[in-house]
């Protein structure tokens, strides 16, 4: 059984408790049992984290790369929040990984101010996706399960 990580980043914690009108009124557990969810349908593992800490993202980044060395790694899904800015060290542990990375938003970060419209995430990921609410991180999983090998093409 392959694995899927979801990584979250700072202040993702906060979720449901303010700003609805941007990100929702679901909290980050409930967004665990999605993905859980979604995870279970595909018969793929699910490990799920969140951290205020660049260095904590970059950790989990690199054990997922080591599961992607041993062929038993799905992908990444990581919404690496106010980190897809500013993180040079997330884009490096990406590229040292080689895994496939999928970058999320919940929010469409284009139609917001100009600072969230760069990512140093996106040049390290295979697909970037925003501006779906949290449904966002299902489809980001279902799109995983497209890109396996084994997955049969439409
Ligand atoms: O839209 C997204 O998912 C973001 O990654 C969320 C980040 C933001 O810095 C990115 O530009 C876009 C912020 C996450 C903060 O989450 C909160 C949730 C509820 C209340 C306060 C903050």
């Amino acid at each position: 059984m392959k694995t899927v990580f979801v990584l979250n980043g700072p202040n993702l914690n906060l979720l449901g408790t303010r700003e609805p009108a941007v990100y929702g009124a679901q909290t980050l557990a409930d967004v665990e049992k999605l993905c859980a969810d979604v995870c279970a349908r595909h018969g793929f593992a699910l490990r799920f984290h969140q951290s205020n800490h660049e260095g904590a993202l970059v950790d989990w980044i690199h054990e997922a790369g080591r599961l992607h060395a041993a062929g038993q790694l799905a992908g990444a899904v990581i919404n690496a929040g106010a980190y897809t800015h500013t993180s040079i060290a997330l884009h490096d542990a990406v590229k040292g990984t080689g895994i496939t990375l999928i970058e999320l938003h919940i929010s469409n970060v284009h139609a917001r101010e100009a600072f969230r419209h760069h990512s140093y995430m996106a040049a390290a990921a295979r697909a970037v996706m925003c501006g779906f609410g949290v449904a966002g991180y299902g489809l980001a999983i279902d799109g995983l399960a497209q890109m396996q090998p084994s997955a049969i093409s439409a």
